[in-house]
Order: C-alpha cells, then sequence, then structure tokens
C-alpha cells in the first residue's frame, strides 16, 4: 500500500514536472509571427507605420526601392531582425559599414516610424516588423501587390559587418541561387523576387565594366542591346559614380516591366540580363513578362517567405527604444560576479 502511494506520488510528481516545463517553453516553442500580431498591443501600430510611408512616398516615391532592398539586405544578414539598422560605434563597426550596404537607404523613414510608434505605444513594436511593414506598404502605393505581413519579429542582438555575404551583381544566376537556397528559398522565388528591381537606381560601378570592357574583350557585354549601351555610357560619364534606373522603361513603377525589359537586352546588372537566357530561369522570366497577374501574386508570396527568414520570436532578442542602437543592457548578477572577479584577477 505504501509502495503504491509513493509510486502515484512519484507519477504525480513528474507529471506536474513535465506540465511545468511546458508552460515554461511553451512561449518559445508556439511562438510565431501572427497577422496583426499588435492587435492589442498597439492596435494602431500598421496605421502608424502606413502614414509615415504615404508621407515620404509623397514626397520622394523613390522610397518604394530603398526599402525593398533593406528588407532583402536585413532577412538574408542574420534573418529579419533589424541588424541593417544598427550604426556603427566608435568600438565596434555594423552591418551598415559592409560594402554594397553603404547604398541601402530608407533608414529616416523606419527612425520616423519608431518615433510616432514609441510616442503611441513605448517597447511594444519591433524595428524588424516596421522594415517588413513599410516595405510592404510602400510596394502597394508603387502600384504594386498588397501581400500579406504577419507580425511578432523581435529585434536582433547582433550586427556584424563580417556576418554581411550577399550575391553580387556579376555572379551568375547559379551562383547566385546558392545564397537564397541557403536561405530556404527557391530558385523560382529568386527569379519572383528580382523582380523588385523594377524599381530604383543602380550605381554605374556596379555594372560599368559591361559598357565597355566585358570581361576583358575591350568590348561592350554582347548580351546588352547596344542602343542602351550608348545611353549608359552617357549617363555615366556625369559625375561620380552616379546612378540609373534599373528598369529603363517605368522606373518608378511596381509592375512586370523590368521582365519584358530583360527579354529585349535592357537589363542593367549583369545578373539580372542573365536571368532571361539562363536555361532554370527563362521560362519563368517569359511567363511573368506576359503576365502581371501571376508575378503580383507570386511576387507577395515570395515576400511573405522573404519576411520569415530566420526570425526572433516570443522572448528572443527585444524590442529597441532606437532603432539604430542595441537597448542599453541592465546589468545581470552574473555581469556584476564577473566584475568582481575581473578585479580580483587584476
Ligand atoms: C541575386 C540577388 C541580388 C543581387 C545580386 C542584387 C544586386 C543589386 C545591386 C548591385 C543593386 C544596385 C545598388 C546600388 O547601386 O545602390 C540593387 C538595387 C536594388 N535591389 Fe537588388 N539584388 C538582388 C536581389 C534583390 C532582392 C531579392 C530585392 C528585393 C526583394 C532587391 C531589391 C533591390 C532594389 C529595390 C534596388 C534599388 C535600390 C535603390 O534604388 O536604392 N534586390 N540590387
Ligand atoms: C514601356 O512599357 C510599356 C508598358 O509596359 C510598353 O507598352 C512599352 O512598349 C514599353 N516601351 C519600351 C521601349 O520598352
Ligand atoms: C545613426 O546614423 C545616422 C546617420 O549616420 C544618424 O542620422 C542617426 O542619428 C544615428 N542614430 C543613432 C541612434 O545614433
Ligand atoms: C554584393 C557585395 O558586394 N557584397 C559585399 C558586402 O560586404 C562584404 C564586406 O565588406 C563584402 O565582402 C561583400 O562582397
Amino acid at each position: 500500500m505504501t509502495k503504491m502511494m509513493n509510486n502515484n506520488k512519484s507519477t504525480t510528481h513528474s507529471s506536474l514536472l513535465i506540465v511545468f516545463s511546458f508552460l515554461l517553453l511553451s512561449p518559445c516553442v508556439f511562438a510565431q509571427l501572427t497577422p496583426n500580431f499588435y492587435k492589442v498591443s498597439c492596435p494602431n501600430a500598421e496605421q502608424i507605420v502606413k502614414q509615415v510611408v504615404i508621407e515620404q512616398f509623397a514626397k520622394d516615391p523613390t522610397i518604394t526601392a530603398g526599402l525593398l532592398r533593406m528588407h532583402f539586405h536585413d532577412c538574408f544578414v542574420r534573418g529579419c531582425d533589424a541588424s541593417i539598422l544598427i550604426n556603427s560605434t566608435s568600438s565596434k563597426s555594423s552591418e551598415k559599414t559592409a560594402g554594397p550596404n553603404l547604398t541601402v537607404r530608407g533608414f529616416e523613414l523606419i527612425d520616423e516610424a519608431k518615433r510616432r510608434l514609441e510616442a503611441a505605444c513605448p517597447s511594444k513594436v519591433s524595428c524588424a516588423d516596421i522594415i517588413t511593414l513599410a516595405t510592404r506598404d510602400s510596394v502597394v502605393l508603387a502600384g504594386g501587390p498588397n501581400y500579406a505581413v504577419p507580425t511578432g519579429r523581435r529585434d536582433g542582438l547582433v550586427s556584424n559587418p563580417n556576418d554581411v555575404d550577399l550575391p553580387g551583381p556579376t555572379q551568375s544566376v547559379t551562383s547566385a541561387f546558392q545564397t537564397f537556397k541557403n536561405k530556404g528559398m527557391t530558385l523560382d522565388e529568386m527569379v519572383l523576387l528580382l523582380g523588385a528591381h523594377t524599381v530604383g537606381f543602380a550605381h554605374c560601378s556596379f555594372f560599368s565594366d559591361r559598357l565597355s570592357n566585358f570581361q576583358g574583350t575591350g568590348k561592350p557585354d554582347p548580351t546588352m542591346d547596344p542602343a542602351l549601351v550608348t545611353k549608359l555610357k552617357g549617363l555615366c560619364a556625369i559625375g561620380s559614380d552616379p546612378k540609373v534606373f534599373l528598369d529603363q522603361n517605368t522606373s518608378n513603377v511596381f509592375d512586370n516591366e523590368f521582365y519584358r525589359q530583360i527579354r529585349k537586352n535592357r537589363g542593367v546588372l549583369k545578373i539580372d540580363q542573365e536571368l532571361a537566357s539562363d536555361p532554370s530561369s527563362s521560362s519563368l522570366v517569359s511567363t511573368l513578362a506576359s503576365n502581371p497577374a501571376q508575378f503580383f501574386k507570386s511576387f507577395g508570396d515570395a515576400m511573405t517567405k522573404m519576411g520569415k527568414i530566420d526570425v526572433l520570436v516570443g522572448t528572443a532578442g527585444e524590442i529597441r527604444k532606437n532603432c539604430a542602437a542595441f537597448n542599453p543592457r541592465p546589468k545581470t548578477f552574473i555581469d556584476s560576479v564577473l566584475d568582481i572577479v575581473e578585479k580580483i584577477i587584476e
């Protein structure tokens, strides 16, 4: 009898233990992005972001391009965690200082949205969600598709220029795809996301080799329309490293014209042009060039998926008060002990 009671007791104990650890772990196990995550904690969050985007877009419609590229660079380096927003300090350089990221723009818009969100609901809305929502809102304003942006991302605690390993414009389609594959994206999704090059600019330094001395031939890239070569040579001769539109036709409109242009040999970046001819991508390019509705739907789906890459949720990371700086870290008990140990060693 006693034995049985003991058994029962220990069973109850272990069940309690299981339930207890389950409760402890559950925020981590079940935390995930959800539609309208801020419904209760900051009901106007999405409206506040949208309002800032509307105001900035009215002043500068090319902000759509800035945000799209910022979002891509954020998600492909340590996941969509706003690590791209961190400013370098005197002691530590951040992602922002890495090569291509120097030309990322749109930081002021994020800062303005954050300022208004902190006024409305302090420490609730992550910078990572602001980037994701603002990008979507700006795509819609430029004439592009509306797509789902589930929220609940948290901001990362690391931003390191050495983590920046983005594909370059002179890479082949196959080689650039390795980076996308490593992030769980398919080749078709890469082709769709590169459709974002329907808006925005490229600095001449990213493609000038194609205009005069392509791969040491002393001649322009034969896959570029000679009329475009002449035009870009002219544009690139003015000032120091000027920028030209990536989509040479409907430059500020989010449409499927990018695919139509590359099919006419009018792609500006080498990798963009190669999408039209590479056997792995050419048939999708041809479909998207003639089917804007399919481009919009599939681009939206690919953006929703990109926005989920390696996100921090639940209690991971933090909600930054200032998107350009990590929150000051309060000293923990362990920090204090380490301080004392350090003093003793000295
Ligand atoms: C293989 C992948 C990619 C490569 C090699 C690439 C390369 C580039 C390069 C070299 C530029 C010019 C930057 C400058 O001169 O400032 C650029 C601009 C841009 N990229 Fe990409 N990109 C890639 C994928 C993407 C993706 C996935 C998106 C978004 C979904 C994107 C959106 C943009 C936009 C909107 C611009 C114009 C930026 C502006 O006007 O400030 N790119 N890209
Ligand atoms: C520019 O785009 C419009 C709309 O897609 C198209 O009708 C026109 O043919 C394009 N022009 C050139 C030069 O590609
Ligand atoms: C981050 O850097 C930008 C430009 O370099 C500056 O305008 C902004 O005020 C900085 N933000 C912080 C929090 O240091
Ligand atoms: C595409 C590109 O130029 N990527 C660069 C990003 O920055 C790092 C660090 O400076 C370079 O190594 C990459 O080549």
